[in-house]
Order: structure tokens, then C-alpha cells, then sequence
């Protein structure tokens, strides 16, 4: 009976592992190296100036292109660890889950691979110090040119229009660009950018790694080796019926013995 019951766990155990291991690749921005912060200028009033603030442990990130005051821009630093992972991918998108705000069109952009930049850290950065943040306020229309824009550093990788206003839906974004970006990685990190366009007082908030409620920004992958779906794990009582031929099978052979 032993190894009966023995052999039975080791197909649960099988069943269980194939499951795991099929499907697309899921990496979520709490995994391993992997960051998020918001970086919020809003620099008019002295009492409300965010320039210096980290924003690294909010549960939230918020994405603003506001022409008004002086302008008033927040954008969002993303990093994925993709250590693990081994490229080519055949597809990849970037899921953000709203919770709040208005769903604008939002730019993302990826940052240069092996850019130095790409060390930034979740605890320190900033309106000020996070790399490739173009901090020249020019004002004007929705200041789309000055600090609501990215420095070289970043390259765009498309602009995606609204989507649902759900709390809690999925905005999934994905492109060519994003696809080839995620591909061309060589150290095992990506760091995404994201913009609102500019538009006057509203803005976008989705949530960070640190919320307890919502998921936090995932990047999905789909990798060349995943192969056709796997056959579904035995149900219940097929299991039972072959654990019961298996005790059976036992007790012969240790009756023939
Ligand atoms: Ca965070
Ligand atoms: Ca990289």
C-alpha cells in the first residue's frame, strides 16, 4: 500500500509541475530586482513641491501631463527583473491595472540597454535624480516637448489610447517596439518610462507593487519554447481510480511474493 500511495503523490506531484511550467511567462515588478516609483513635478507652490519626494513605497502610480500649474507632470519608472527568463520572446505586453483617475493615452518608452540609468533605486528616486527625466519645464501647450518628455536615454516604444475605466481592469499595452525592446535586453533588466499626453488636469492612476488590492504592473511574455497546452491534470476521482489500481496492483504482486 505504500508504494502505492507513494506512486499516486508522485502523479499529483507531475500533474502539478507541468501545469506550472506551461503558458505565458508572468513577471511582476516585486520580483527579484524589480521596481516601480512614481516622480511627480509640481513645482508652483513651495509648500506642494514634490521634485525632491520619493515616491517608491506608495501603493500607487500616478501619471500626469498637466499644462497648468507651471506645468505639473508625474510620470512612472518601471523595472522588470528578467533574470530568469531567456529570450527571444514571441510576444510581450505591459499590464498596468487602473484604479483610479482618468483613462488617458499614456507614451511608454524603454530605456537604453546597459544604460547606467538602469540601476535606479526604488528608495531614492526622484523628480531631480531619476535618469533620463527631462526636467526643463518649458509651460506652454501641455509642454509636451519640455519636462513631460524623456531625454535620450529612453527611446518611445508607442503611444496607447485609453482604455477602460474600471477600477481594477487590466490596461494591457503592447507594440513591435515593446516586443523588440523587451528582446534586445542583455543584463536581465528593462526599465520602462511612462508619460501621460499632456491634457489639462486629469490623470492616470494605476497600481504599484506595493498595494495589497490590485495587481501590481506585469510584464507578460510569451516565450519560443512554450509549446501547445498541456493536458489538463487528471480529475479527482480518475486520480482515486488509479490510486485504488495501484493499491491493487501492490497487493498482488506482494500476494504472488
Ligand atoms: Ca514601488
Ligand atoms: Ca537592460
Amino acid at each position: 500500500m505504500r508504494l502505492a500511495t507513494t506512486l499516486g503523490l508522485c502523479v499529483i506531484a507531475a500533474a502539478i509541475a507541468a501545469n506550472a511550467n506551461a503558458g505565458p511567462i508572468t513577471i511582476d515588478t516585486n520580483f527579484g530586482a524589480g521596481a516601480d516609483a512614481q516622480i511627480s513635478r509640481r513645482g508652483i507652490f513651495t509648500s506642494f513641491d514634490e521634485r525632491n519626494t520619493n515616491y517608491g513605497s506608495i501603493d500607487s502610480l500616478n501619471i500626469r501631463g498637466d499644462a497648468n500649474f507651471n506645468p505639473w507632470h508625474r510620470k512612472a519608472y518601471l523595472r522588470f527583473d528578467l533574470s530568469a527568463t531567456t529570450a527571444p520572446f514571441t510576444a510581450a505586453s505591459l499590464d498596468l491595472t487602473f484604479i483610479g483617475g482618468i483613462p488617458l493615452t499614456i507614451e511608454i518608452f524603454g530605456m537604453a540597454d546597459g544604460n547606467s540609468g538602469e540601476n535606479w533605486s526604488e528608495s531614492s528616486i526622484t523628480w531631480e535624480n531619476a535618469p533620463g527625466n527631462n526636467r526643463t519645464a518649458s509651460g506652454g501647450s501641455g509642454d509636451s516637448t519640455g519636462s513631460n518628455s524623456f531625454y535620450s536615454e529612453f527611446s518611445s516604444l508607442g503611444t496607447f489610447g485609453p482604455q477602460s475605466s474600471t477600477v481594477g481592469s487590466t490596461h494591457s499595452y503592447s507594440s513591435t517596439a515593446l516586443l523588440n525592446f523587451v528582446n534586445s535586453d542583455t543584463n536581465g533588466a528593462v526599465t520602462f518610462g511612462i508619460r501621460a499626453i499632456p491634457t489639462s488636469g486629469t490623470s492616470i492612476t494605476f497600481a504599484s507593487g506595493e498595494n495589497t488590492q490590485y495587481s501590481a504592473p506585469t510584464l507578460r511574455l510569451t516565450d519560443s519554447s512554450v509549446e501547445a497546452p498541456p493536458t489538463p491534470a487528471p480529475a479527482p476521482a480518475t486520480l482515486a481510480l488509479f490510486g485504488l489500481g495501484l493499491a491493487g496492483l501492490g497487493w498482488k504482486r506482494r500476494k504472488q511474493a
